[in-house]
């Protein structure tokens, strides 16, 4: 695409001879994993738009990426290597040659590794700031393994669910998202479908249209609830309880498929007895929905064909988040709406792909035996020498490279992070677009490429399409891609050069390797391409689990080898109001702004004029408690930190919680901090994932 003067594109022609189309694919951390197609004259992108051929984009981009062009070609992009030369945090930096910095770069990680403490001072820190499989992940790895570095384990976002899920399904549950829309049944379950995952979002609707009831379970009144049919507002981290709840009155009523449960099930007894303790009115205690509402919810889901449960992040975010997880994805296999194209429960579709296993393309086999693994989540405890449970942390950190991530803002016990990241004898190097919070602590800062600007090819988390990003346009400025900072460090290092000596084009023909009907040039030419997956997709309707008995696992024994409760149980939050010793009364819950994506976009002025200022959403009984009228500035604190809000007073949440979207750059805020100073870095049950809405907090006036 893109060479000849008459470009076919999904039927539309341009033949103008300046004129060229490019399909790229939007490499946010997105379910969705948009198509899109860049438009460029005389090598410049000068539009960008959804991809209407693509069965899931279907022409529409959301409302941050279609400003993917202001962000690209923006005043503040980082385009030359920089050095600090102010008092680290401060910002200020000299220009310098890329000679100078990757000379610099080796020799201070070459004299850390070569020093008493070693190559494990040295820690990578990166996560989904692209998701293409050569950006996210492959020379990085490889350079980081070949030297001996720290092993990053990255649960900032998913592992609470992915082992909570495991344990029950020995996989992640899998829907066919195009089948969405054939549902009769739909809860989205600590998911804000409509922002989050807008594509699948439109298929709900289509199905609501065709008479499905789309019900939502959050404890805030989200863009999603509002267009269902029903909000459910749920008590903070209680999801659990309801779940129980749920497989109780299906059980009373006897609405269970037993023949499901018969084949495909392990430990349906044990089940049925947890359950039997877990009447609605139980529930109702914990979660705060009216047993009422529990039992005609359960009914209703039970007798709904094809029924889906599309179960995302929010939920997971909390003490209990992998259990909750766990049992969750119990009730589809109760129930057997697996055996539905489209129906069960969906949480994402990335283990569907068969891309070359990253254990091989990123080089796990070049690990030292011995070498630790520092959970990202506890950045702020690692950046310090604290090791996890009094145990010793092993050689003090002395290095940190960051790319495709922004700790600064994200990570949880925010004040304790930048105190690490402060740190004079931390060689800090960032690989950013723009100059982020994090970027203000680095030692070196490099200009990286964006998607229009580089290669990579995509799987999806949402969808179950291959999709290649083919460059649009040069590298703007002296910017260049991960992978080829990274071929750059590993040449300098020394390392083998089979490991690092590949183009990118070499590097996606690798990761393409295992799906033989899936090329580069038919990627190239075709453009995306479905999986070949049966038809009609229902992963579970014969069982076909991968746990260790194959079969959708009530009672888990790998859990119980773990010391911990075999069958799905309920979890308190860490910081739970209901245990009569917490200090702070309120729970917070701090999801990401709809025109941010976490952190990125942030900074464009578009985005934070649709945002505003940093907003509380509090019950009108918490606010008159505490003297708040709506559009007051507050302050909310809890031991950890606190930060300047403007007050909603509003029946979007319910007493006792209170929301505060994320994720602000800290230097963009009228106090220089965002809500993750009140975050804690406790970690969740399974995954030892981070649980930033598992949060007490207080919440008082500002004194004009
Ligand atoms: N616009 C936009 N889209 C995004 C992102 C973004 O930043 N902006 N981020 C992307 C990323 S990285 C991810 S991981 C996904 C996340 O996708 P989602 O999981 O949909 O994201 P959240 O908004 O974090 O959480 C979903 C909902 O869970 C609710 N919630 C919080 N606690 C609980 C609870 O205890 N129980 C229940 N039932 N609900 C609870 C929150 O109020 C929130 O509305 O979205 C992706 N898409
Ligand atoms: N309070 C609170 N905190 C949260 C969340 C929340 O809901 N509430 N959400 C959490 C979740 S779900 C997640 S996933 C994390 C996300 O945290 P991060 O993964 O840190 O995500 P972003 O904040 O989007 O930052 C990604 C950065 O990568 C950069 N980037 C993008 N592409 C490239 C590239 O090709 N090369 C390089 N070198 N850089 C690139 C972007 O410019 C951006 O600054 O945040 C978590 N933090
Ligand atoms: S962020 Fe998500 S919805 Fe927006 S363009 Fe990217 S993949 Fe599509
Ligand atoms: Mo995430």
């Amino acid at each position: 695409m893109g060479t000849s003067l008459s470009v076919k594109l999904h039927g539309e022609h341009t033949n103008l001879t300046n004129l060229k189309t490019i399909r790229a694919v939007c490499p946010h951390d997105c379910p969705d994993t948009c198509s899109m197609i860049i438009t460029v004259k005389e090598g410049k992108a000068v539009d960008l738009r959804g991809d209407k051929g693509h069965p899931f984009t279907q022409g529409f981009l959301c409302q941050k990426v279609n400003r993917y062009l202001d962000r690209t070609y923006h005043k503040d992009r980082l385009l030359y290597p920089l050095r600090r030369v102010g008092p680290k945090g401060t910002g200020q930096f000299e220009r310098i040659s890329w000679e100078a910095a990757l000379k610099e770069i080796v020799f201070r990680l070459k004299e850390i590794a070569n020093s008493v403490d070693g190559p494990q001072s040295i820690l990578p820190f990166s996560y989904g700031g692209t998701m293409g499989k050569l950006q996210e992940a492959s020379i990085d790895r490889r350079f980081f393994h070949g030297i001996g570095a720290s092993l990053l384990d990255r649960t900032i976002c998913a592992t609470a669910g992915t082992v909570g899920c495991d344990m029950t399904l020995g996989g992640r549950a899998v829907a066919d998202p195009f089948m969405t829309e054939n549902c009769r049944h739909i809860i989205n379950w600590g998911s804000n479908t409509a922002v989050t995952n807008s594509h699948l979002w439109v298929r709900m609707v289509k199905a609501q249209k065709q008479g499905a009831r789309v019900v939502t379970i959050d404890p805030y009144k989200t863009p999603t609830a509002c267009r269902s049919d029903e909000w459910i507002a749920i008590r903070p981290g209680t999801d659990a309880a309801l779940a129980l709840a749920m497989m109780h009155v299906v059980f009373r009523e006897q609405l269970e498929d037993r023949d499901y449960l018969g084949q495909y099930t392990l430990g349906e007894d044990q089940l049925r007895q947890r359950v039997s303790e877990w009447t609605p009115e139980r529930a109702q205690k914990i979660t705060g929905i009216p047993a009422d509402t529990i039992r005609r919810l359960s009914m209703d889901h039970a007798q709904a064909r094809p029924a889906l449960i599309r179960l995302n992040y929010g939920l997971q975010r909390h003490g209990g988040g992998g259990m909750a997880v766990r049992t969750i994805t119990c009730i589809p296999a109760v129930l057997g709406t697996w055996k539905d194209p489209g129906g069960g429960a969906m949480l994402s579709t990335s283990k569907v792909y068969s891309f070359k296993d990253s254990e091989s393309f990123c080089r796990h086999d070049l690990i030292r035996a011995g070498t630790r693994t520092i959970n990202m989540t506890r950045l702020a405890e690692a950046l310090a020498g604290e090791g996890d449970n009094g145990r010793p942390f092993g050689p003090p950190l002395k290095a940190l490279m960051v790319y495709n991530s922004n700790p600064a803002a994200i990570c949880p016990n925010q004040a304790k992070v930048i105190e690490g990241l402060k740190r004079d004898d931390l060689f800090t190097v960032v690989l950013e677009h723009f100059q982020t919070d994090t970027a203000d602590y680095a030692d070196i800062l490099l200009p990286a490429t964006t998607q229009l600007e580089h290669w990579d090819v995509h799987s999806s988390y949402g969808h179950l399409m291959v999709q290649l990003n083919e460059p649009a346009i040069a590298p703007l400025g002296e910017s260049r891609p991960n992978t080829a900072i990274f071929r750059e460090l590993a040449k300098r290092f020394e390392l083998s050069p089979e490991i690092w000596d590949n183009t990118d084009q070499e590097l996606i023909r690798e990761a393409l390797s295992p799906m033989p009907n899936i090329t580069l040039e038919k990627l190239l030419e075709e453009g995306p391409k479905s999986l070949e997956l049966p038809k009609p997709f229902a992963p579970f309707a014969q069982g076909h689990f991968e746990t260790p008995s194959g079969k959708c696992e009530f009672y888990s024994q790998r859990m119980a080898d773990l010391g911990l409760d075999p069958l799905p149980g309920y979890t308190p939050p860490h910081e739970d109001p209901q245990s009569g010793n917490s200090t702070y009364p309120l729970q917070m819950i701090s999801p990401p702004e709809p025109a941010f994506l976490n952190s990125s976009f942030a900074n464009l002025e578009a985005n934070q004029r649709d945002s505003g200022q940093p907003k509380l959403r509090i019950h009108p009984l918490d606010a008159k408690f505490r003297d708040i009228a709506s559009l007051t500035k507050v302050r909310v604190f809890n031991d950890r930190g606190s930060f300047q809000a403007l007050a909603m007073v509003e029946e979007t949440v319910p007493p006792g919680v209170v929301v505060s979207h994320g994720v602000w750059w800290n230097k963009r805020t009228n106090d220089g901090v965002n809500v993750n100073c009140t975050t804690s870095t406790r970690l969740t049950d399974l995954g030892a994932g981070a649980t930033f809405f598992d949060n007490l907090v207080q919440v008082e006036t500002i004194p004009l």
